[in-house]
């Protein structure tokens, strides 16, 4: 079995795997460890990561990119439609009112769901993983920021399924950040000593994120998290974008926004431009030849001044530091450390202000790129039964808090109760006690809409059924058992019903219980009722279990999911297909080239010139035919072609080959004698 972790970023994906006892983060086909999240879509086949991203401007509609924070979003929602004008691709609505992504795919207009984008991605993260462990890869742990949503999750979590993976858990970004810095820590303080606390902040290309985790030997605590969903590198682009555009617009009268491509090319130039001004605060230029209408455009810039363009962005760097410390009720000088990763802390003003927040000079000492996936890798060892790693044991946070509401026979007719508050350890499992006669519905919906990043606070809907009274007509008591599971998800597992006792008064109680990572062992566990006292003899209860019925849930439908996996597996073999026609081509390609280059070097000894000239002509032929004729056949076509070719060029390499030898055949003659 395969230990795999995936940081599945807004631009960037990494890829971090167990092997030869240790954890290493891989490279792909490209020797790059960053696969761009990517997706292009062509006549024949997809390209996904590299070669998408190398798509992005000659085929700008139909290659996308910046899909991630569409997760779980309607198309008519505030931020997608903020979104839509800033990509190059068009996305549609679908019938169950999300946002599609629309492209021309195998000469057809196709409509593709988040779940599918994303689901495509993972396949080549997973494929990639498969060559560089050479096996198959199902297990993984995935990363998402800790502000993602019930809808986001499910969403993303669906996306696992379409690539054929087993998400193991769902991890927080910045919880994975504190696996990777912890595990490995000998000096870690005792569990019974005051615990080391550490602030993570990772800001990459759409949005800043910091948690501050308290750490003793063996185990990990996030105290807080806090974030700004939507600052991150991306706006320090756009904010050189809008600049230049002006200055184009008056310098040479061009109108870029006009023009995707070339605004796609600018996006790419600034970037360049604002990763050169982290490391030079001189002046520095930025020139794009053949811009738009033939025209070369150049321009310069320098760190004072961008710093003074982007001042709203740097100003909102603050709020999440000070909001995760109040949070966290440590004070500047509980913090042990300031670890940095994400792309965008590259920045020195971003950089300084988080120590000058801390008091404090800030650390680096984890790869600010791979820290996520090499994480999301150890947690992936630590769950999976194949693997031994050190102990260590992780408490989450729930980052919104959650409330049911259900209704009552009182005056108002509803009853409420905040089942998760900010903060509470998760994953955890709380069982709940309701007095009832017949069926009910639980909503579940995040407390404070106003902080979530989301525009629906309503989780879902969770239906107790078979409820009925007990023989003498009064309530019966229903045990609901409510929890947020390890990929920080919300639902109401279970419930049943009990056969009354005396003595009950409440009409509702809460008693608690952690769950442990092995979930199955948790559920097994009888809860402690904090209510009953520690002295109370057990009691012999006779308990019902009661089937619930969600609804309202956003997760895609089994049906529907088991359609993108099929119609993902006949992508992957259509691609395959397309991949190994181009490879018969280029092998032909290449042994003419190489034939040619031969005909005229160190062949031309063994073949006269009659012949030679026939078979260079053949070459110039075949070379012709793959340009026209040849440019599209299938695979066979291609390999009967080279073997034709070879069936005149391997004669003439055996004669080579022969009087290579020669000299040394006799030598070998000479010592027997
Ligand atoms: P997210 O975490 O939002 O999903 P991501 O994980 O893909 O996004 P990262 O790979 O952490 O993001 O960071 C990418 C961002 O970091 C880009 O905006 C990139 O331009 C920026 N970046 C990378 N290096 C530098 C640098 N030296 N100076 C400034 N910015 C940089
Ligand atoms: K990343
Ligand atoms: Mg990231």
């Amino acid at each position: 079995m395969s230990v795999v972790g995936i940081d599945v970023g807004f631009q960037n994906c990494y890829i971090a795997v167990a092997r030869s006892g240790g954890i290493e983060t891989i490279a792909n086909e490209y020797s790059d460890r960053c696969t761009p999240a990517c997706v292009s879509f062509a006549s024949k086949n997809r390209m996904i990561g590299n070669a998408a991203k190398s798509q992005m401007i000659t085929n700008f509609k139909n290659t996308v990119h910046g899909f991630k924070k569409l997760h779980g979003r309607a198309f008519d929602d505030a931020f997608v439609l903020a979104e839509q004008p800033k990509l190059p691709y068009s996305l549609h609505k679908l019938p169950n009112g999300n946002a599609g992504i629309k492209v021309r795919y195998l000469d057809a207009d196709k409509v593709f769901t988040v779940e599918q984008i994303t689901g495509m991605l993972l396949s080549k993260l997973r494929e990639t993983s498969q060559s560089a462990l050479k096996k198959p890869v199902v297990d993984c742990v995935i990363s998402v920021p800790s502000f993602f949503t019930d809808a986001e999750r499910r969403s993303v979590f669906d996306a696992t399924q379409i690539a054929g993976l087993n998400c193991l858990r769902l991890i927080n970004d910045t919880t994975a950040v504190a696996l990777a810095y912890g595990i490995y820590k000998q000096d870690l303080p005792n569990p019974e000593e005051k615990p080391r606390n550490v602030v993570f902040v990772d800001m990459g290309h759409s949005s800043f994120q910091v948690s501050i985790t308290a750490f003793n030997k063996g185990k990990l605590k996030v105290l807080a998290t806090a974030f700004d969903p939507y600052l991150g590198g991306r706006n320090f682009d756009e904010a050189l974008v809008d600049y230049f555009c002006e200055e184009f617009k008056t310098k040479y009268k061009l109108n870029v926004r006009d023009n995707p491509r070339a605004l796609l090319r600018l996006h790419q130039e600034c970037e360049k431009l604002k990763k050169l001004m982290s490391a030079n605060s001189s002046d520095l230029p930025l020139n794009i030849e053949c811009f738009m209408n033939d025209i070369d455009v150049s321009g310069r810039m320098n760190r004072a001044q961008f710093e003074d363009m982007c001042a709203q962005y740097l100003m909102r760097v603050e709020m999440p530091l000070k909001t995760a410390l109040e949070q966290s009720k440590l004070s500047r000088d509980d913090v042990y450390a300031v670890e940095l990763v994400g792309g965008a802390t590259r920045i020195p003003s971003i950089k300084d202000r988080i120590a000058k927040y801390f008091c404090k000079d800030i650390s680096t000492t984890l790869n600010a790129d791979e820290a996520v996936a090499r994480g999301c890798a150890l947690q992936c060892a630590i769950l999976s039964p194949a693997f031994k790693v050190r102990e260590f044991s992780i408490t989450d946070v729930v980052t919104f808090p959650i409330t049911l509401r259900w209704k009552t026979p009182t005056e108002d007719g509803l009853g409420e109760c905040e089942v998760f508050g900010k903060n509470h350890s998760a994953p955890f499992s709380k069982v709940i006690t309701f007095h009832k006669k017949e069926p009910f519905d639980l909503e579940a919906f995040y407390s404070n809409p106003q902080e979530l990043p989301y525009p629906d606070h309503r989780i879902g809907c969770f239906s107790v059924q078979n409820v009925v009274p007990q023989p003498d007509g009064d309530s019966s008591k229903v045990k609901v058992k409510v929890r947020v599971n390890i990929h920080g998800i919300f639902s109401v597992s279970s419930a049943s019903l009990i056969e009354k006792q005396k003595g009950e008064g409440e009409d509702m109680q809460i008693d608690s219980e952690p769950m442990v990572q092995n979930e199955g062992r948790a559920e097994e566990q009888e809860s402690q009722d904090p209510t009953a006292g520690g002295s109370k003899p057990k009691v012999k209860v006779k308990s019902l279990d009661l089937p619930i019925m969600s609804s309202n849930i956003r997760q895609l439908d089994t049906e529907v999911l088991a359609n993108f996996v099929e119609s993902e597996r006949q992508m992957i073999s259509q691609d395959k297909l397309v991949k190994e026609v181009n490879d018969a081509k280029n092998a032909v390609e290449e042994y003419v080239y190489e034939l040619r280059e031969k005909l005229c070097g160190v062949y031309q000894n063994y073949i006269n010139e009659e012949d030679s000239n026939r078979l260079t002509l053949m070459l110039e032929d075949t070379e012709n035919w793959l340009y026209e004729d040849g440019e599209d056949q299938p695979k066979h076509v291609y390999e009967e072609k080279l073997d034709a070719l070879k069936r005149l060029g391997q004669p003439i390499q055996e004669r080579h080959i022969e009087h290579e030898d020669r000299p040394k055949a006799f030598e070998e003659l000479g010592k027997k004698l």
